[in-house]
């Protein structure tokens, strides 16, 4: 299986994808967003998942050019959305971003050309970034995130629970969205006696720092039931659907609201 020397061709080729995960309020149950994310199409090995692709984009440089047709494209087909599709003018769309893409000193003009090109309100736009990746650089994250935050776009912390992160760093980064792991999640209603107090605690604490809260991979109506006890904004997970390619959003749209 040799994808490394296959992916330089691969976006060229026409052979990445991109499907879409609504993300739902928790109490209204309405769409207030899309995650971006990526697939390949792989002419011998069918649709393969980003785990398997996206490290080695991220050795050899490659996420950089990728990370950028993904903006494009993403933040286009949501303002084609937005205006297209009735009920669908205030759906935002998030992308997720690496390590390395955080590193570019390109990365505030990749953003910025992607909103003005799209025609897409920045406000619209979220982008992704994992606990861990945030906490490698500090200063260096913050820099980028703050020029970023200024041109109005929201910052999410992916995967946020698994890292180390400091509650001082988490109130200094310009960040606006805490998305709760899935681990968490998948625990909750259930065996796990720890799941519950956890999403609790995380869910005071980004009342407390004014950040709106994502809880991802939820699959059950009771882990939904209690996400719902727990006062928890917003959600996303099979429960609802799994990314759908961009064709299936406008019909799913119109059955969801
Ligand atoms: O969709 P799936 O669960 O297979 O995604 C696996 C991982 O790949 C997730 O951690 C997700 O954040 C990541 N991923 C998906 N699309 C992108 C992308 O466009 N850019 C980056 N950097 N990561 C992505
Ligand atoms: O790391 P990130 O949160 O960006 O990755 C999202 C990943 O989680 C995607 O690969 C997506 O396909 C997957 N995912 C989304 N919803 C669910 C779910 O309800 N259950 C599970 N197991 N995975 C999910
Ligand atoms: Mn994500
Ligand atoms: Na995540």
């Amino acid at each position: 299986l040799d994808l490394g020397s296959q992916l330089p061709r691969a976006v060229e080729r026409g052979e990445m994808e991109i499907h879409y995960q609504p993300v739902v309020d928790v109490l209204s149950h309405r769409p207030i967003a899309f995650e971006a994310l990526l697939r390949w199409k792989h002419p011998k090995y069918g649709l393969v998942s980003p785990c398997h692709f996206i490290p080695i984009a991220e050795e050899t440089g490659l996420i950089v050019p990728l990370g950028q047709w993904v903006l494009d494209t993403a933040l286009a087909q949501a303002q084609e959305w937005r205006s297209r599709i009735s009920g669908a003018s205030e759906l935002r769309i998030a992308v997720n971003l690496s390590a390395r893409q955080l590193q570019d000193a390109g990365l505030f003009d990749t953003v910025a050309d992607a909103i003005g090109r799209a025609g897409i309100d920045p406000a619209a736009v979220e982008l992704e970034i994992t606990e861990s990746t945030l906490m490698k650089d500090v200063d260096r994250s913050m820099a980028t995130l703050t020029r970023l935050r200024s041109l109005g776009v929201g910052l999410s912390v992916d995967d946020f629970g698994t890292g180390y992160s400091s509650l001082s760093y988490l109130s200094r980064f310009p960040v606006t969205t805490l998305k709760i792991d899935r681990s968490f999640v998948e625990g909750l209603g259930g065996a796990d006696v720890h799941a519950q107090p956890i999403v609790a605690a995380v869910t005071v604490m980004a009342a407390a720092l004014g950040l709106d809260v994502v809880a991802e991979g939820v699959e059950t109506p009771d882990q939904l039931a209690e996400l719902e006890k727990l006062e928890v904004g917003a959600a996303q997970g099979y429960l609802w659907a799994e990314a759908m390619p961009p064709g299936e959003v406008a019909p799913w749209l119109a059955g969801a609201v």
